[in-house]
């Protein structure tokens, strides 16, 4: 059985995209949560994690501590899962789309970190945030267009690029961000899917509460 080290399911981005990824390939792992932004929490992460960040795969002798290390992990240990498209083109696509979300998007995520419980009113986005989310609509319009014919994910079916902007979806979704039919759809389908509708009614059973992220 491998181990899972997670932070708190509603605030946590990056632990999502692990969850996923681990989950979609079918990797059986006990889950550890550790809550974020507590006086406890880096050394509670690093008892597990070399970089003390969060998520961690831990698998026998194997320490994996990115998600996007996460996502290659899981797609050589479930070459038959999905987890990258069969396609080359698609495959050289979703990875690219993959590592811009990992390395981008700073504004985004400074300004509306994933709170899945968030009930606020719609913000709007400042210039750097709006701009952050004019090119990822245009990139999944791009993806969706070249690969997507075959289902409602980015590259069709549901793949490793989707659960990389998973917490994406998530912000934009809770944040109120306005989106032509397109990704409006795209963003519904991936809150629809059965592992973002399991993780997202663990997240609303969560007590702990971030306070500066719940105020925005
Ligand atoms: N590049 C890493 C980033 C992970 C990361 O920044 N995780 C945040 C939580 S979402 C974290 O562990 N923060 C440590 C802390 O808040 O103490 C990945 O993709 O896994």
């Amino acid at each position: 059985m491998a181990t899972l080290i997670l932070g708190n399911r509603n605030y946590s981005s990056w632990s999502l995209r692990g969850w996923l990824l681990v989950r979609q390939a079918g990797i059986a792992a006990d889950e550890v949560v550790i809550p974020l932004r507590t006086p406890e929490s880096a050394t509670l992460i690093a008892q597990h994690s070399p970089s003390a960040k969060v998520p961690v795969l831990i698998q026998g002798d194997v320490t994996v501590w990115d998600s996007l290390a996460i996502a290659e992990y899981c797609a050589e240990q479930a070459p038959d899962a999905g987890i990258w498209p069969a396609d080359p083109a698609a495959r050289a696509v979703a990875r690219s789309a993959s590592a811009e979300m990992h390395s981008g998007y700073a504004a985004l995520r400074g300004a509306w970190p994933m709170n899945l419980k968030r009930k606020g009113p719609p913000l709007l986005p400042a210039a750097d945030v709006a701009a952050d989310i004019a090119r990822i609509i245009a990139l999944w319009s791009d993806c969706r267009a070249r690969f997507g014919a075959g289902g409602a994910f980015l590259f069709g079916d549901w793949s490793a690029a989707d659960a990389m902007f998973a917490p994406v979806v998530s912000r934009l979704t809770s944040y109120g961000a306005a989106l032509d039919t397109d990704s409006s759809t795209y963003c519904a389908a991936v809150m629809a899917h059965p592992l973002m509708v399991e993780w997202s009614a663990m997240a609303a059973a969560e007590t702990w509460n971030i306070a500066a992220v719940d105020a925005l």
